[in-house]
């Protein structure tokens, strides 16, 4: 696919994808999820991809739904939001969350609706200092979508995520870190060297295992005690099977670095 909205690019391992709007503070329209869509399927199947870094490009990292692109009809009908939802994000939450490699975030600037929940069903999200984050749907009377209603409390707890959803106020990056939505916060100006750096690092690990490790961290959102154990051993035996098991094994006992190929 020949991206418009997006800018795509692999460096060491990493699938680098810049939402590519910033005049509208990259906010999504129809085409801009086609296109995300289409990248995290291809990181997805590549193997020459082991984690994605998702960003955005100026000075905001991603305001949510286009409201521009909402359409409305001279009789009045209202939009079906409902079909935004399920075509759009729902595809693209559910990527990241099944995609079997890491997704780093770095977050560049204001991440509002759909944004902010974009954000934070990343796997570790870096924030620059000059970041935030904001439920913005209920100040247009919209509910939190893109699995707000499902992530935010798993993340912060019913309180917070009620106060978050319900007020809509602007969250600091800082506030973010301290309340764990975040895992570091940097200077602007250091935040895609940090966060490529990181995202290299995991690029070389065992890419198998965190795959494992994510269907088990997702599991775990619904699960009940006996049930997650039952899948851990489950999940345990196929991370012993991997490839990058028995050079982690072979490494410890020879007292060398691993090397990991992701297999
Ligand atoms: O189909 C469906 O709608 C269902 C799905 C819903 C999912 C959602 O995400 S609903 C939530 C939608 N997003 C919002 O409500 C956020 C709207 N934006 C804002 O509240 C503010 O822009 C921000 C708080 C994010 C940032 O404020 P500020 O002061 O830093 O920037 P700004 O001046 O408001 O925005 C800069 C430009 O981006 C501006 O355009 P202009 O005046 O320079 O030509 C603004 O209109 C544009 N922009 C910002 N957000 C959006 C947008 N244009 C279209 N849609 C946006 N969401």
């Amino acid at each position: 696919m020949d991206y418009r909205h997006i800018r795509v690019e692999l460096t060491d391992g990493v699938q680098v994808i810049t939402l590519n709007r910033p005049e509208v503070l990259n906010s999504f329209h129809l085409a801009m999820a086609r296109e995300l869509q289409d990248a995290l399927a291809v990181a997805a199947a590549d193997d020459a991809i082991r984690a994605v870094l998702l960003t955005g490009e100026g000075r905001g990292f991603c305001a949510g739904q286009d409201l521009a692109a909402v359409e409305t009809d001279e009789s009045g009908t209202p939009p079906d939001l409902g079909q935004t939802v399920r075509n759009q994000y729902n595809p693209i939450i559910r990527a990241i969350r099944r995609l079997e490699k890491p997704v780093i975030c770095a977050v560049n600037g204001v991440a509002a609706g759909a944004g902010a929940n974009l954000a934070f069903a990343c796997d570790v999200v870096l924030a620059s200092t000059a970041a935030s984050f904001i439920q913005s749907f209920s100040r247009i009377g919209l509910i939190p979508d893109s699995g707000g209603t499902f992530l935010l409390p798993r993340l912060v707890g019913l309180g917070r995520a009620s106060g978050l959803a319900l007020l809509g106020d602007k969250l600091s990056a800082g506030q973010a870190r301290e309340w764990g939505l975040v895992w570091e916060t940097c200077e602007p100006a250091d935040l895609m060297t940090r966060a490529m750096e990181l995202a290299a690092a995991l690029a070389t690990q065992p890419t198998r295992g965190f795959g494992l490790t994510k269907q088990a961290l997702n599991a775990s959102m619904v699960n009940d005690l006996d049930a997650q154990l039952d899948l851990e051993a489950d999940l345990q035996a196929a991370a012993g099977r991997t490839e990058d098991f028995a050079e982690g094994l072979r490494a410890f006992k020879a007292k060398q670095q691993p090397v990991f190929r992701g297999r």
